[in-house]
């Protein structure tokens, strides 16, 4: 397959206006009738008009009426087209029962089903399937009205009616120009929630959440966010509806989480269904989000689209961006804004660092790639929203808003760049740090690799001076890289805690307690003036950047930021340093863990702290992630990691043991499930509080906890509960943990969903033993397991071989055989899905012997296998390069 490169881009030969598409479906095979008004485009030389089109059967080709010939060649379709406008029209077939790609038109739970994005439209009909070339779309469905009463396309409804045979009709408009990728059908028997609501503008609308029969009491949720959304984005960014009709449809087989397929929201059931008998706290916060973010892809994706894919954080970015400040205006509290803060940049660390590191770095805008289902990654999405984050604290939250005015105005209906989204940015704000400097800030688009920046500071007791020195580097940015524009929010914190007013020299914000400093250079001094004694610098508040910082704190000042700093990010990035700093030193030692009363202390501090948010005490006491403590090492032993975070857990468990009973007793939240970002939170710790009890019972060989925690899984009256006291004894090893694993999936073995955390928790275990590995090939052969539900595949696979690398990484390279074995075979069903489990490898160059060798030896044995898909093979080939 070629590689495509972003410099390339060249506009078509021809535009498509408008399509009238005629479906007669049947799983066996479809058959497609496409009527498109085609336009010469002036701009470019005449030649061939040559379509896309994969796993099509053409049958007829005509131009103004008349018949016409055309060539195949491999996934295009070569016709000789004259040098004008004209009406084109093609017949084909394709087959959705055989669609396991789940790209393109397929079958699910049997139903009908479509994802177009990136490049599935053309797996329905012969077109330009490229995101430029915009067309309003006309669909007539027609299908069998008892095993398909429901029809639906995008935009409006216009017709419908019964034919003969038993089939029945609906026809569809939607009146926006549209990119293929946005086109979407769904034919299926599903019933729906029901909405009409009113718009500020005095427009109703109808919005509708269609699930499966016995579905429909777990879309309330989903209904409730989207109605939030709807508000928000109206009132944030004045950004209203502009659909008659919003739907959204849950599936059950689908490759991500959800798509933003215009008026027609299509979901993976994951993303969609809440009920809080079998749903968590994490699923409902998670559930919120994705319906926000595929609600707001109306104005940011649909409205103004992406001119190619190499764009594509243009979007994802951007989006990734509105959902989360969208849930952390609904989480309220500035302790529960933090809280979603700390989660994100835990994210970030743990899945886009490596990826900025490893095989597959690339940059927020790529420069080139083969498949570009490959590019849906933490780099586009979350560092691309980082980087969108970058905008708003350089402009402020006024200056952001005026600058998206300023985007929708000018490119409303339109397919553009990450640099019209810059401009508008920087033209709306002239005065601006970001205009002065939109050359430098626009290398967040196209350098790859994480900034490493250091920070040394320097007191001068008797000038009463304060120089904090910054450099950046970035070895991953490659050739002719160049500094990029970094802002660090900061403060300077006293020895006795309080936040000391800033005079900056040569700047005029005197007696501010926070600012913003700009390091756009590879080196750069900050001397604060009237510094009355030695402060501690907090830096990068909020990460206010997506950077790697080295801040040369020692423990004493890192226990005071831990203790003081008014910032609530920084003071949880105080506990992971000071955990990370014992991590790292017993890693590199070699020497067993042995965590200090110093940190203990400190740790047990925080636990018991009146003034401190249950939320936030629970992800302050979590250690680092194994794959963020990776990250800081120029040579993995992922086992040397798994070792010392379990000692250090171990440790946990039992010294704060009094204390961890006490915040178990005292968070239990009474009265009925709500899933309020409060009550979240005391389940949360109350559920970390039981995971250590457990813990340290195991090693005690006390029956109690582990007895308490049997009982709750039994009892408990909701799915975080119970799900908490299930993976507390199954984490900790403990012996009733079989029998409560056999009495959750009896309970629950009728609800895929649920089934799916019963996989995933066991493939994510912490490893002892080998038990895990043994377990997951286990549940390999186990009769709920299969490869062609993206979900079940993922709930075992990608936990065990990309989340779970204490497990993954043996000595005897079993856990890459199984990868190996698996990916092969993910792959003839589901290359999307099998690439995602392919990226497994992407870090196997730094890992310690004799680790590094089977990696490369398994990666080998699968490159050279002949059949890989091409989302496979690149993922392979790039891991080799
Ligand atoms: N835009 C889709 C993702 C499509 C992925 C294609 N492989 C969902 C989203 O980001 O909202
Ligand atoms: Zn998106």
């Amino acid at each position: 397959a070629p590689v495509i490169h972003r410099l390339d881009y060249q506009a078509p030969t021809y535009w498509i206006a408008t399509v009238d598409l005629t479906l007669d479906l049947d799983p066996a095979k479809t058959l497609i009738t496409s009527k498109m008004a085609v336009k010469r485009n002036a701009t470019q030389a005449h030649g061939a008009l040559v379509l896309h089109g994969e796993e099509l059967t053409p049958l007829r080709v005509m131009i103004d009426g008349e018949p016409v010939s055309f060539r195949q060649d491999g996934n295009l379709l070569h016709i000789d087209a004259p040098d004008r406008d004209f009406e084109l029209v093609i017949r084909n077939t394709c087959c959705p029962e055989k669609n396991t790609a789940l790209s393109g038109l397929y079958t699910s739970g049997g139903g009908f089903f479509t994802q177009c994005e990136a490049e599935g439209f053309r797996r329905i009909t012969y077109f330009l399937d490229r995101p430029d070339v915009m067309a309003v779309y006309t669909v007539l469905l027609r299908a069998d009205k008892a095993k398909y009463p429901i029809l639906l396309s995008n935009g409006n409804l216009v017709e419908q009616g019964d034919l003969d045979g038993g089939k029945h009709f609906a026809k569809w408009h939607d009146p926006f120009p549209k990119p293929s990728y946005l086109f979407a059908v769904v034919a299926a028997d599903l019933v729906a929630r029901e909405q009409r609501v009113v718009t500020r503008s005095g427009k109703e609308h109808l919005l509708q959440v269609y699930v499966r029969r016995g579905d429909l009491d777990k879309t309330e949720h989903a209904m409730n966010s989207l109605i939030a959304s709807m508000i928000w984005d109206e009132a944030r960014f004045k950004l209203p509806l502009d659909l008659e009709r919003f739907m959204i449809v849950g599936v059950s087989d689908f490759n991500m989480g959800a798509m933003e397929n215009k008026g027609l929201n299509i979901f993976n059931t994951s993303a969609l269904l809440c009920s809080p008998a079998t749903q968590t706290d994490a699923d409902f916060q998670r559930v919120e989000a994705i319906v926000a973010h595929e609600y707001f892809h109306n104005w940011t994706g649909n409205r103004v689209t992406c001119r190619d894919w190499f764009q594509l954080s243009l979007k994802e970015g951007l989006t990734v961006f509105r959902d989360r400040e969208f849930s952390m205006d609904m989480a309220g509290s500035p302790s529960a804004r933090a809280v979603q803060r700390i989660q994100q940049v835990r994210n970030l660390r743990t899945m886009q660092f490596p990826e900025d590191a490893g095989t597959m770095a690339h940059s927020v805008r790529p420069d080139s790639y083969t498949e570009i289902n490959n590019f849906y990654t933490a780099t586009v999405y979350e560092k691309g929203a980082e980087v969108v984050g970058l905008y708003q604290t350089l402009l402020g939250r006024e200056g952001f808003a005026q600058g998206m005015a300023l985007y929708f105005e000018r490119h409303d209906g339109q397919a553009v760049t990450c640099d019209d989204f810059a401009q508008a940015m920087a033209d709306a704000n002239p005065d601006s740090a970001l205009a002065s400097r939109l050359d430098a800030f626009k290398r967040w688009y196209s350098q790859p690799g994480t900034p490493q920046v250091t920070a040394r500071g320097h007191y001068d007791a008797a000038a009463q001076t304060y120089t904090l020195t910054l450099t950046q580097r970035n070895p991953k940015a490659g050739e002719g890289a160049a500094p990029q524009l970094i802002p660090v929010r900061m403060g300077l914190v006293g020895a006795e805690g309080h936040a000391l007013p800033l005079n900056l020299a040569g700047q005029a914000s005197v007696g501010a307690l926070e600012t913003v400093l700009l390091l756009e250079q590879a080196e750069q001094s900050f001397t604060f003036t009237e510094v009355s004694s030695q402060p501690v610098p907090s830096l990068l508040r909020g990460f206010s950047a997506p950077v790697l910082l080295d801040d040369g704190l020692t423990d004493a000042e890192r226990l005071t930021l831990l203790r003081h700093d008014a910032d609530a990010f920084n003071r949880w990035e105080a506990s992971q340093r000071l955990a990370l700093r014992r991590l790292l030193d017993a890693v590199q030692s070699g020497q067993a863990l042995e965590l200090d009363i110093g940190f203990l202390d400190a740790m047990r501090a925080v636990l018991r702290d009146p003034q401190l948010d249950p939320a936030f005490k629970a992800e302050a006491l979590r250690l680092p992630e194994a794959a963020y403590i990776a990250e800081q090492l120029p040579v993995v032993d992922p086992q040397a990691i798994h070792n010392a975070v379990e000692a250090a857990w171990d440790q946990l468990a039992l010294a704060l043991r009094d204390d961890w009973a006490w915040a178990f007793e005292a968070h239990q939240v009474e009265g009925g499930y709500r899933p309020t970002a409060e009550d979240a939170g005391r389940r949360a710790l109350a559920n970390l509080a039981l995971a250590l009890l457990v813990r340290g019972s195991a090693m005690l060989a006390d029956p109690v906890w582990p007895g308490k925690a049997y009982q709750q899984v039994k009892d408990a009256t909701n799915m975080t509960e119970r799900f908490g006291a299930l993976s507390a004894l199954v984490q900790a090893h403990a012996g009733l943990a079989d029998a409560a694993l056999t009495h959750f999936h009896e309970q629950f073995a009728h609800d895929a969903l649920v089934v799916d955390k019963w996989f995933m928790l066991q493939a994510r275990t912490a490893e002892r033993d080998g038990k895990v590995f043994e377990r997951v090939k286990k549940l390999l052969q186990h009769p709920d397991f299969t490869l062609k539900n993206p979900n079940r595949a993922r709930s075992l696979l990608v936990q065990f071989c990309n989340l779970n690398p204490g497990a993954f990484h043996r000595t005897d390279a079993g856990g890459y055989v199984l990868w190996a074995d698996q990916v092969a075979a993910l792959d003839a069903i589901n290359p999307q899905v099998a690439a995602r489990l392919a990226r497994a490898m992407d870090r196997w160059s730094t890992l310690a012997e004799p680790f590094r060798s089977a990696a490369q030896e398994a990666l080998k044995r699968l490159s050279e296998r002949p059949t890989l898909s091409n989302d496979v093979r690149e993922i392979v080939t790039k891991a080799l390069e």
